[in-house]
């Protein structure tokens, strides 16, 4: 069993992100296994939970005469408008419940600012507004994040570079993550990681860790 100071971020494992979702990833199902195998070694892990009101303004719906995946600018800068997805309180916004993992201690629900998105599970798309996570993680010691999850190029990936800027060790766990892949981001990610100096880690690798 892992140490406190090593935190499992499980990202937006939720219904509308799976195969016949509303913003359905593609095998985004596949990661419940390698993610519960994962969990079965931390004892300190944090889920996440996409968490949108109806009239956010990420979804292409409240944007008359624009469509799914097409980018719109948003004050904060661009943003990708997509099918309306993880609305508080819906059947699509809930975790999988193939997930297991009883002693996850920590859910951070994000996107509930309805101005505002948030990719990362650290500080929302405004760069400014933080989401708690990071003051969590410090006041209970935590050194490291294994980020894990849906997307792999947006929830996932932001929430890893933002791990790494707040002073984490941060890694991605490839083999536990699926990715959306629009318009080059999934490579993008994969840049971004190695600039970053975050590593992708195979499951059995990070059991075996020291
Ligand atoms: C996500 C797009 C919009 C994700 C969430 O979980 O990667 N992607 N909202
Ligand atoms: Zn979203």
């Amino acid at each position: 069993m892992r140490p406190s100071s090593d935190v499992l971020l499980v990202v937006d494992v939720q219904y509308d992100f799976m195969p016949g979702g509303a913003l359905a990833v593609p095998f985004g199902d596949e990661v419940v296994a390698p993610i519960n195998r994962l969990a079965k070694g931390f004892s300190h892990v944090v889920l996440t939970q996409d968490w949108h009101p109806a009239d956010h303004a990420s979804f292409a719906v409240n944007h008359p005469g624009s469509k799914p995946f097409a980018r719109t600018h948003m004050p904060y800068g661009e943003q990708v408008l997509w099918p309306s997805h993880c609305v508080q309180g819906t059947r699509g916004a809930q975790l999988h419940e193939g997930l297991s993992i009883p002693q996850a201690r920590m859910l951070i629900r994000k996107g509930h600012h309805r101005e505002v998105d948030s990719y990362s599970a650290f500080v929302e798309a405004d760069r400014e507004t933080p989401t708690g996570l990071t003051g969590y993680l410090r006041e209970t010691g935590v050194k490291r994040v294994f980020c894990c999850g849906l997307a792999t190029d947006f929830c996932v990936a932001w929430s890893a570079l933002d791990a790494r800027a707040c002073g984490f060790q941060s890694f991605v766990i490839e083999e536990a993550s699926r990715p959306i892949d629009l318009d080059g981001s999934l490579e993008a990610a994969w840049l971004q990681f190695n600039d970053m100096g975050i590593e992708n880690l195979e499951v059995d690798e990070v059991l075996s860790m020291a």
